[in-house]
């Protein structure tokens, strides 16, 4: 294992590091202090070429310009709360309004723009980088004081555990994730569009016009819902189906997953390269980049829908308005423990 330091540019008035973690087989991660972003990502194809597998860019001021969270670190709550508000106990919370009459992904200034502390830990066979914040009562309008942990840690055996930490001082509400946009082509040579997926799913939730769940869980079966068996990711972006066209043509649904190994399988046939991911979330939530703006470069590649599908491993969005769901609520001081492994390999 190595580990190589470097300055990522500046943020209100303070150093951002990148830190770059690869392992012997040249696997290489590289992920910055600002929003725990991974800004690059190395695996090697079935020939043992090393490319960059996500989507990322070289400077801050990109990040600032362009990125939908390209990376990043979800919170204090991943994906759509209604309304931007919900009661707990009793009290009416407001949250910041930054998607039309919602609130998105940790607000405006969530845990993906958060300046974190960091600190590295060297195993035997592994490196992890563990970032620290402290999330004080009613940033971004939500309760309790949150003392947050994320990990990184990648091994020699080619996996990388996404891992999230946290206590508050107070029952709050809390779903964290990882944005990461990930295309197995390597260097960004094609769409996602004939990746494969197949996902250990029989329900996924359906959404409104704002994209926030109904509330409705519905079967995959005899849909391009249905990941059980595999399925390329065009086949929704094809699709006439109500929710693929309402998601602009392609997939921004949470899916609810078995208690299994290997829960989530995505391949790219053309490079050999695979993702296995495994979670200890109820739910993931396939985005498959429909809204990638069309007029920007990413390290030389003109950007483009289906660029990119994030994973978003994860508690369910909205669930404070869905008590039918696995809720979101933790107690004061209830540790909250959430845990993604990724193995990357080829076939
Ligand atoms: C869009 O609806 C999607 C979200 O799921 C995604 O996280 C965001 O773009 C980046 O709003």
């Amino acid at each position: 294992m190595n580990l190589a330091i470097s300055e990522f540019g500046k943020r209100e008035g303070k150093k951002i590091i990148a830190h770059t973690i690869s392992n012997s087989s040249g696997m290489q991660i590289t992920s910055i202090n600002y929003g725990c972003i991974i800004t690059k990502l190395i695996a090697p194809d079935r020939n043992g070429n090393l490319e960059n597998i996500v989507l990322g860019f070289d400077t801050l001021e990109e990040y600032d310009r362009h990125s939908p969270y390209f990376g990043a670190v979800i919170g204090r709550h991943a994906g759509r709360i209604a309304g931007r508000r919900f009661t707990l106990d009793g009290i009416t919370y407001r949250l910041a309004k930054n998607d039309e009459g919602n609130h998105l992904h940790g607000g405006l200034k969530g845990f993906d723009k958060t300046i974190w502390d960091v600190e590295i830990k060297e195993g035997k066979d592994s490196i992890s980088l563990v970032y620290h914040f402290l999330s004080k009562d009613g940033a971004e309008g939500y309760p309790g004081s949150v003392d947050v942990k994320v990990i990184y840690t990648l091994t020699e055996k080619n996996e990388l555990f996404f891992s999230y930490e946290a206590v508050s001082d107070k029952r709050t509400i809390l779903n964290m994730t990882n944005h990461t946009y990930f295309n197995l082509s390597g260097n960004l040579k094609t769409t996602i569009e004939q990746h494969e997926l197949t996902l250990k799913s029989n329900q996924f939730l359906t959404l409104n016009e704002a994209l926030i769940p109904t509330g409705e869980a519905v079967d995959v079966e005899g849909t391009v819902f249905d990941f059980r068996t595999g399925r390329r990711i065009q086949d929704g972006i094809e699709s006439a189906h109500p929710q693929t066209r309402l998601a602009g043509n392609g997939y921004d649904h949470p899916f609810l997953l078995e208690k299994a190994e290997e829960q989530i399988l995505l391949t790219d046939h053309e490079s050999g390269r695979t993702l296995i991911m495994e979670t200890n979330q109820p739910a993931v939530v396939l985005y498959t980049g429909n809204q990638l703006e069309g007029n920007v470069e990413i390290r030389g590649t003109k950007s483009q829908s289906y660029l990119g599908l994030c994973l978003e491993t994860q508690g369910i969005p909205d669930a404070i308005h869905h008590p039918q769901f696995q809720t979101t609520v933790i107690e004061k001081g209830e540790p909250y423990k959430s845990i993604t492994k990724l193995t990357f390999g080829t076939v």
